[in-house]
C-alpha cells in the first residue's frame, strides 16, 4: 500500500472570487481525501514570498506575489493514500492551456497566471510539510477517522 500523506492546497484568489471553492473541495472529498485543517485568509506579502520562495529569481515572482496577495485564499490540508501526488494530477499542468479536461486547471482556466489552484508539488520533496508549516500551526491540524475510511482503502 503506498503511504499516506498530507499535503496544502490553496484554491487562489481567482477560484475564490470565480466562486470554485465548493466545486475544489467536493472533489476532493469525492475522491476520497480527507479534510484535515481549513483556513480563509488573506496572506500578507511576507507569507507569499515565503511560500513561493523558489521562484524568486523569476521574472514572473512580483506578478505572482501581487495576484496571491489580492485576495482571499482558501488554504487546506487534505490527506490520504498519495495524496501529494494525486492532488497534482486532479489540479492538472501548471498552464492551463496545457492541462487535460477533466483536471481542475483544465476545466476552469485559461491563463498560466489565473490558474485557481495551488498544490504541493510531489516532485519536491518536503515542499509539502514546508508549506504545512508556513500555513498552519500543529494544533489546527484535525485528526478524525471519516466513516467511509474502510471501503476507501483495501
Ligand atoms: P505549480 O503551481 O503548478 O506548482 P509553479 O511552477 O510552482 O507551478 O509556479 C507557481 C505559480 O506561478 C503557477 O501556479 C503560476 O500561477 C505561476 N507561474 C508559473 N510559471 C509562470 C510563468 O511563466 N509566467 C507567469 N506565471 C507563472
Ligand atoms: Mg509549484
Amino acid at each position: 500500500m503506498t503511504e499516506t500523506q498530507r499535503t496544502f492546497v490553496m484554491v487562489k484568489p481567482d477560484g475564490v472570487q470565480r466562486g470554485l471553492i465548493g466545486d475544489v473541495i467536493g472533489r476532493l472529498e469525492d475522491r476520497g481525501l480527507k479534510l484535515v485543517a481549513a483556513k480563509f485568509v488573506q496572506i500578507d506579502r511576507d507569507l507569499a514570498e515565503e511560500h513561493y520562495g523558489e521562484h524568486e529569481d523569476k521574472p514572473f515572482f512580483e506578478d505572482l506575489v501581487g495576484f496571491i496577495t489580492s485576495g482571499p485564499v482558501m488554504a487546506m490540508v487534505w490527506e490520504g493514500q498519495d495524496a501529494v501526488r494525486q492532488v497534482r494530477k486532479m489540479m492538472g499542468a501548471t498552464d492551463p492551456a496545457e492541462s487535460a479536461p477533466g483536471t481542475i486547471r483544465g476545466d476552469y482556466g485559461l491563463d498560466l497566471g489565473r490558474n485557481v489552484i495551488h498544490g504541493s508539488d510531489h516532485e519536491d520533496e518536503g515542499s509539502w510539510e514546508r508549506e504545512i508549516d508556513l500555513f498552519f500551526d500543529e494544533e489546527e491540524l484535525v485528526e478524525y477517522e471519516r466513516i467511509d475510511e474502510e471501503w476507501l482503502y483495501e
